[in-house]
């Protein structure tokens, strides 16, 4: 008879952050439950969360570290030490003969806080090299530009109890209905108890998001600044000259920006019919809460969207009070945490800034390194990583906990860039993955409920993750495993006692940062769970709200406006490709579905990948539901089934990335996405590429899935 074991963590599917308790038999996970008293998600949990047991042990768990001599050679197991051994070897020996600059870390924001703290320490402070970023490039890094450019500091203003205190909830750029289903769920409920709450949800899709709405604006794709700048202006006479005098500056300069444009141009801009924006104009009379993420991220002018956003919550003093504030919605787990510790390669822990080299300075101190050894040289960011390594500067590249031949834009020129790399280190749960297939050296990772972690949600909550099962095989928790190839490296700095010892490291280096985590000692956060920062002493209780008595983080304690004119997406719609393909998610899955494509309940619900057309597209070119169609521009070619839908507006058609090459080759909506990307954040334009679509197979494909074909009505532009 196996022991019954239980203990609590939290969720590592999405931002949202929910805590459950996981409960086990001897070694298997038998039930994961919401924990009734967290403020993410009280008692509740989505179908992805209840059924992560069922995808801890798997028959393709990387067990053993995975080695081979050559990419055409199968892999070999072989032991913790030689995997070690040779990561470090390799790493120093093409370090030496090619310059700091040569190697790179590809994390992710599904790391944990201690690992992201370790990966910056190691590569920007040990090695010398800023090439180590993460895959919340693709996801956070618009919002996190903004939030520092706007407000002084990274990280949202406002928190989930704010979703009781607001008048207007403004959804923009965001299917929380899908992606982060508990948050909405608690949208939901406000609504149900008071149905005076008013929802606008700014779209281009009729997402199930939107069909909650009371008010849906259906904006054309890519045109959300021509929208904010339309409803700036029209709030205007309700400014308030008060806040924005005492607590913001730039003011002037951006009331001349919009009065130098024209309502009706800008309104005809975003395809909307007036009455509608006039509407979500005069909703945005009280305390509101713009919730926003990738429709508003995933954009060349992703920061500027973001920036859009928060000047309107600046120009309306509703931020810092109850129910009022900019809310970017966090991807993953712990793109946050991520976040705070310097994980994305303009970072350094602490929300210090690499350019800076006052904190560079404090940063050598803390980490008892020689002045000037964290190099000024920019890091590569996500895209520019592959490109380096297509391009031959780039020779090693060690990834962990993200897919990036699924996820990046422009696939074809990602797997270009896999051949061109002499050495690539895939650190992972799972194998075969997308990326696995490509690697010189595989090491196992240990998950979420099988290690203690620690990881910050959406609202900065910082929580902590007990250890509930032994990991499968020798799978090691990721910060043990870079602790072992930093020390075979010959480096100082990796010999802690215990993951605690590397929590209490990083903690004492948020003192007196915007991001400040001293009073969460190792010890008191396993005892109390979560915290939210600020938390700058030991009775410190947390912080719920940021910014409450008008000071903003910045130098002079003043909030910024930033003028920001549109550009446009950056791929033309073209006689050749004149649609355009927006990306995203559904409910049911998790990005490369390493995890989620093997729970039946949630593959019952999608089982396949398609392409959403609108009808009037699909009968332009003949294609009827279940079509084979193929989608393609300059940079790729692939093959879906069509699933007609009113969902999308004409002229626009919807994938998804969950798919890879592992499932069907050629699927993969990345082989067609455009790795052209904000100019500021690097975040590149995962929602807007130009395509065309032809009926290619006459028969049907039958869906296995039991989503039939539902077209609904037509989305009402006014
Ligand atoms: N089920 C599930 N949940 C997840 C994830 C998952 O893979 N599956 N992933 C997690 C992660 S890492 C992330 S980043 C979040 C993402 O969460 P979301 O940002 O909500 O997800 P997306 O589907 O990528 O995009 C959101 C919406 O942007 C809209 N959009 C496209 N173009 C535009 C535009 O030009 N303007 C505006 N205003 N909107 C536009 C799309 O129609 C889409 O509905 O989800 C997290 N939660
Ligand atoms: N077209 C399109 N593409 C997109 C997006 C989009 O909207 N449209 N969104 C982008 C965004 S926002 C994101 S966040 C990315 C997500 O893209 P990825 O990060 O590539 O997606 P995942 O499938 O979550 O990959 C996580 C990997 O980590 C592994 N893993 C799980 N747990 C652990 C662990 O504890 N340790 C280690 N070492 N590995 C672990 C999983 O098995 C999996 O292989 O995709 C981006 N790509
Ligand atoms: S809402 Fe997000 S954090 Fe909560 S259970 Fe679902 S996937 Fe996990
Ligand atoms: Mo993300």
């Amino acid at each position: 008879m196996s022991a019954p074991r239980s203990g609590e963590a939290m969720c590592p599917y999405c931002g949202v952050g929910c805590r459950t308790r996981v409960e086990a038999e001897g070694n298997r996970i038998v039930r994961v439950r919401g924990v009734a008293d967290a403020p993410a998600n009280r008692g509740r949990i989505c179908p992805k969360g209840a059924t992560l047991g069922k995808v801890v042990d798997t028959p393709d768990r990387l067990r053993t570290p995975l080695v081979r001599n050559g990419r055409d050679e199968a892999f070999r197991p072989c032991s913790w030490q030689d995997a070690v051994e040779l990561a470090a070897r390799k790493l120093n020996e093409i370090r030496e003969r090619f310059g700091p600059d040569s190697i790179a870390f590809y994390g992710s924001g599904q790391l944990d806080t201690e690992t992201s703290y370790l990966a910056c320490k190691l590569f920007k402070g040990s090695l010398g090299t800023n090439n180590t970023d993460s895959n919340s490039r693709l996801c956070m890094a618009s919002a996190a530009v903004a939030y520092t450019a706007a407000l002084g500091s990274d990280g949202p203003p406002t928190c989930y109890d704010d979703i009781q205190h607001a008048r207007t909830i403004v959804v923009s750029g965001s299917n929380m209905a899908d992606a982060h289903p508990v948050t909405f769920d608690a949208v939901r409920q406000r609504k149900r108890e008071d149905p005076a709450l008013r929802l606008v949800v700014i779209d281009p899709r009729r997402t199930k998001t939107a069909e909650c709405a009371d008010l849906h604006l259906p904006l054309r794709c890519g045109s959300d600044l021509a929208l904010f700048h339309a409803l700036s202006k029209l709030v205007l006479p309700r400014m308030d000259r008060a806040f924005v005098e005492a607590h913001t500056q730039g003011s002037e300069d951006y009331l001349r920006f919009l009065h130098a444009m024209d309502l009706d141009a800008l309104i005809a801009e975003t395809g909307l019919a007036k009455a509608l924006v006039e509407r979500a104009a005069e909703w945005l009379d009280g305390a509101f809460l713009t919730f926003y993420s990738m429709g508003a991220n995933q954009s060349t002018e992703g920061v500027r969207k973001n920036l859009a956003i928060i000047n309107m919550h600046l120009l309306l003093g509703q931020i810092g009070k109850p129910g009022a504030g900019p809310f970017s919605l966090t991807g993953q787990p712990n793109a946050m945490g991520g976040r705070e510790a310097g994980l994305l390669a303009h970072q350094l822990p602490g929300y210090r800034m690499l350019n800076e080299p006052a904190h560079r300075r404090e940063a050598e101190a803390l980490w008892n390194l020689p002045d000037g050894a964290i190099s000024d040289r920019p890091g590569l960011t996500a895209v520019e990583m592959f490109q380096a390594l297509e391009s031959g500067r780039l020779k090693a590249v060690w990834i962990a906990a993200t897919n990036p031949a699924a996820s990046l834009p422009d696939l074809n020129q990602v797997k270009r860039a896999f051949g061109a790399a002499p050495f690539v280190i895939v650190q992972d749960a799972y194998h075969p993955t997308e990326t696995t297939v490509h690697a010189d050296l595989l090491l196992p990772a240990a998950q979420w409920s099988e290690k203690e972690w620690t990881g910050t949600n959406s609202e900065r909550m910082v929580s902590f993750s007990e250890r509930i099962v032994d990991p499968v095989g020798e799978a090691e928790p990721d910060y043990e495993i870079l602790c072992r190839v930093a020390r075979a490296m010959g480096l100082s700095g990796f010999d802690f006692q215990d993951r605690a010892a590397i929590w209490d490291e990083f903690r004492r280096y948020t003192a007196g940062r915007p991001c400040e985590m001293t009073g969460m000692d190792a010890e008191r956060l396993k005892r109390e769970r979560m915290l939210q920062w600020p938390c700058p002493a030991p009775e410190h209780p947390g912080t719920l709200r940021r910014y409450t008595d008008g000071r903003f983080a910045t130098p002079s304690g003043r909030a910024h406006f930033h003028l920001t004119p549109a550009q446009g997406p950056r791929d033309e719609i073209s006689a050749a490709f004149p649609l355009i393909l927006t990306t995203g998610r559904l409910a049911a899955h998790w990005h490369t579905r390493t995890r989620t494509g093997k729970v039946p309940s949630l593959n019952n619900v999608a089982s396949k990948p398609t392409l959403q057309l609108h009808p009037d597209d699909a009968a332009a070119r003949g294609i009827v539901e279940g079509d084979l169609v193929e989608v393609f521009n300059e940079r790729g070619r692939i093959d879906l089934p069509a699933e007609i839908t009113h969902a999308v507006p004409p002229g626009t058609v919807f994938g998804t990335f969950h798919w890879g090459d592992l499932f069907a080759p050629a699927r993969n909506i990345n082989y067609l996405t455009t790795s052209a990307f904000d100019p500021v954040s690097k975040q590149p334009e995962f929602k807007h590429a130009a395509v065309e679509v032809v009926r290619k197979a006459v028969q049907k494909l039958a869906f296995h899935a039991p989503r039939r074909a539902e077209m609904g009505e037509p989305i009402p532009t006014s």
